[in-house]
């Protein structure tokens, strides 16, 4: 057996170091002994008593574990929506050859090959039969007997992009990247800092226009070197617990979307949000009292600044007691509610973790049994927002039922939505430290050996450190939902791990007032996408310190048309509503939510769309032109579905900007109509009142007539935006907005000139009242509606021309150009 011991890799030493002082004592698992082949997958015994586990757990998806003891864990994780089964494998081969070949029992698809000595290692093939993951013999897997550590090493070509990795403050691409998972509480990280709050161990390989992807679920603090130590291998570990990762391998076309559909598929989706979520949010640290609260909302409504969603901060509660009203600030919590509600708002509360300890406070009472512990078996107790605190055990099952059951008072009150901060979990002060707060110190969380239930599984802190604030928002979501079942929750998270997205939305924290904060608001973003977490967002305006006008309206527009747009604000910053700067600001502003309010079909539509498919709303280029080497490294730009490109302004004083155009389609100025075929980049103007936005020619996608909320949204008719020029079409999903009913799809396909229309006969949502065609160069010759010619406007500054349809049924257009 190999040993060896790892002096020139700083990094893992001091990540180690942090563990234990124990001095790292790597041993690679050696040569394979035996060959087993079980009901979870072939199992490997190798010469250091490390087992390795290998299965095919769908017919793209293999599944590697290694047990440095050689005992497998209960097969259990916080990640997984749906158990991976083994499917049955050919095994061709033995531990006295050097190879053994693995391929699924359907003789097609995906092959694995092990190579059993000097040491154990594992190349995947894909379906086309290329090489997508090699162990790099230099690197065998290894571990580390006396801490725990486990990791594992493939070779890189020096042209493979990675993307995802979770919540990163990092470019678009994280190739040549060292990135820590371990979940920081970072108030005004810089760009670069990393890790933050989120750990999603999850990335997306490019190369040559194709894809695969790794998820190593290890909820210890983990590791990936993607390239930065050794540009010709990346590295991946874990301080603890078992090698434990997936390869995606794309499926035959290798597509980015078919990694992101099998990870999904494992890890679970988003479920669709109520409507009102996805309208603009008002937020602030904190909106006190009452009365501000009021003059907030109605200055809306008086403004017709659109607005569905306010926000209140720590500053509602009884001295930071969770589940408590001032009875100073918010005497009349449920007048409030109501009036709010009716003037068509919805009420977001915050929630932490910590509980006050106070005997004098029932719910910290009540809380006895489901507490966190220290190693000694004492309740374990840090200081936050109320003073010393106790937390609730969220990998225990019966502490997340009982936080859960806690939201009752606040729905009976009539709080519409959830926000779980604080959760990765952060504390004031280190543990067993007088040293004043360290902003960027990761250790500013629960000791180490601190005790966790882990659902049956106990365990350290070091252990579920990562999984603390998914498990907080899971208790939350299914707290909610059991509480209120006729409705959908909404849950927004500081903290996660991989599958949160399955319990919440997700906001990248503390970011500051600054340009580059804007910018690296769209890496991030796209980044959490990828990573199967499609409802994120980023706080408009940064969070910390107070935006120019100029930054805020920018800001405003780069969030129009993400799938979370809300502006929030810290405590000591000046007022920060969309009317704060006063003209020509609080009219770009106004005009950028109106722009949200117009699209919210269309973002609903594909918020419908990713529970099938797993694909996120918000997209960055790479992953719908996964071919176009000129689009792998865009950071500046987003999708939004596949029929818009947003390309805000990022840069003070700018008033133009180069958009790239993804090649193979030809795009279409959502302003002027002008045309621009893919594969260029193209200056346009942009002047501060303009977000450059464009739409894919062959699209067809669901817009509405300005609103002021949701709820006034329902009663108006659709219009259907179309953009002639490429075969395609598309679809509206339409539902009552929350709740589970039922639900109607209208489909639209383009084919030349000709637009054809499927509605439901009886429409019990949104009637489609009008076609509007974008980009056409000039009055068009004809236009027939189901065969009749009809006179149809032409908008000269535009270039739109609005087509009235019938009220129902199926129906054909027809534009002459
Ligand atoms: O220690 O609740 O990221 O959005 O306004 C700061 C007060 C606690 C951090 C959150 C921020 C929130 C703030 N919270």
């Amino acid at each position: 057996m190999a040993r060896r011991t790892y002096l020139p890799r700083m990094a893992v030493l001091a990540l180690l170091a942090w563990i234990s002082n124990a001095p790292a004592a790597w041993q690679t698992v050696g040569s394979v002994v035996a060959v087993q082949q079980g009901a979870d997958g072939t199992e490997f015994s190798t010469r250091s008593g490390a087992r390795v586990r290998v299965a095919l757990v769908a017919p793209d998806v293999v599944r590697v574990r290694m047990s440095p003891s050689g005992t497998f864990e209960r097969d259990f994780s916080y990640a997984v929506a749906t158990p991976p089964q083994a499917l049955p494998l050919r095994v061709d081969g033995n531990a006295a050859g050097e190879k053994i070949v693995l391929r699924g029992a359907d003789g097609g698809g995906v092959r694995v090959e092990i190579t059993t000595r000097p040491d154990f290692s594992i190349q995947v093939y894909a379906g086309d039969g290329q090489p997508i993951l090699s162990d790099d013999p230099q690197r065998p897997m290894a571990f580390d007997a006396t801490d725990g550590a486990v990791e594992i090493s493939e070779r890189r070509d020096a042209h493979e992009l990675y993307y995802g990795f979770g919540e990163k403050a990092l470019p678009v691409s994280r190739h040549g990247q060292y990135m820590t998972m371990w979940n920081s509480d970072t108030p005004g990280y810089t760009p670069g800092l990393d890790p933050i709050y989120q750990s999603i161990p999850f990335f997306i390989a490019l190369r040559d226009g194709k894809s695969y992807g790794v998820f190593l679920d290890n909820t210890y603090r983990s590791y990936f070197d993607m390239g930065k130590t050794e540009p010709s291998r990346y590295t991946f570990g874990a301080n603890g617990g078992e090698l434990d990762y997936y390869v995606f391998t794309g499926g035959r076309e290798r597509a980015p979307a078919n990694v992101l559909r099998a990870y999904t598929a494992l890890t679970g989706r988003a479920p669709l949000p109520p409507l009102w979520a996805l309208a603009y949010q008002q937020s602030r640290y904190s909106y006190t009292p009452d009365t501000k609260v009021r003059e907030i909302a109605q200055t809306f409504r008086d403004k017709r600044i659109p607005a569905d969603v306010i926000y209140l901060d720590i500053g509602y509660m009884d001295g930071y007691r969770i589940f408590t009203w001032s009875p100073h600030d918010f005497p009349d919590p449920k007048k409030l509610l109501d009036d709010l509600h009716a003037q068509g708002f919805h009420v977001v509360t915050i929630v932490d973790p910590g509980v006050k300890r106070d005997e004098n406070f029932s719910i910290y009472r009540a809380g006895k049994d489901f507490y966190v512990h220290t190693a000694a078996g004492d309740e374990l107790h840090a200081a936050v927002w109320p003073g010393m605190c106790a937390f609730p055990d969220f990998t225990h099952p019966q502490a997340r039922a009982w936080f859960g059951s806690l939201y009752a008072g606040f729905l009976d009150t009539g709080v519409d939505g959830f926000w779980n901060d604080m959760n990765e979990p952060g504390v004031f002060v280190p543990p067993e430290s007088t040293q004043p707060v360290l902003v960027h110190d990761p250790m500013k969380t629960f000791p180490l050996d601190a005790r966790h239930d882990g659902d049956g599984e106990p365990g350290t802190h070091a252990r579920y450190h990562n999984v603390y604030g998914m498990q907080m928002a899971r208790a939350t979501f299914e707290g909610v939902s059991k509480l209120r079942p006729q409705q959908r929750p909404f849950v927004l998270t500081r903290a996660g791990y991989a599958g949160v997205q399955r319990y919440s939305a997700v906001w990248t924290g503390d970011n500051d007032a600054t340009w580059d904060h804007l910018a690296l608001s769209m890496p991030m973003l796209t980044g959490l996408s990828v990573s199967g977490v499609p409802f994120v967002g980023a706080d408009i305006g940064g969070f910390n310190a107070t935006p120019s006008a100029e930054l805020y309206t920018r800001w405003m527009q780069a969030a129009a048309l993400t799938p979370m747009m809300r502006t929030h604000s810290a405590i000591d910053t000046e007022p920060r509503e969309p009317w704060t700067y006063g003209e020509p600001y609080e009219s770009i502003a106004r005009a950028a939510i109106e722009l949200r309010y117009r699209l919210l079909p269309y973002l609903y539509t594909l918020f419908a769309d990713e529970v099938q498919s797993g694909f996120p709303p918000l997209r960055p280029l790479w992953f719908e032109y996964p071919r176009d080497v000129a689009a792998s490294q865009v950071g500046d730009q987003y999708l939004l579905g596949k029929d818009l490109l947003v390309a805000p302004v990022v840069h003070a004083g700018q008033t133009k900007r180069r958009v790239y155009f993804p090649r193979g389609d030809e795009w279409i100025d959502w302003w002027s109509g002008a045309h621009f075929s893919g594969g260029k980049a193209v200056e346009v103007a942009a002047p501060l009142d303009r977000l450059p936005l464009f739409v894919r020619a062959g699209a067809a996608l669901p817009t509405s007539p300005v609103a002021q909320n949701v709820a006034e949204a329902a009663k108006l008719p659709l219009i259907l935006t179309i953009a002639l020029g490429a075969d395609g079409g598309g679809h509206v999903y339409q539902d009552a907005g929350d709740g589970h009913g039922a639900a109607e799809t209208i489909a639209v396909e383009l084919r030349g000139d000709r637009v054809h229309i499927e509605r439901p006969a009886t429409a019990h949502f949104r009637r489609v009242e009008a076609l509007e065609f974008v980009g056409l160069a000039r009055v068009p010759r004809t236009v027939r509606v189901a065969g009749k010619a009809i006179d149809a406007a032409f908008d000269v500054t535009t270039h739109r021309v609005r087509v009235p349809l019938p009220p129902a049924g199926n129906v054909d257009v027809v534009v002459e150009r």
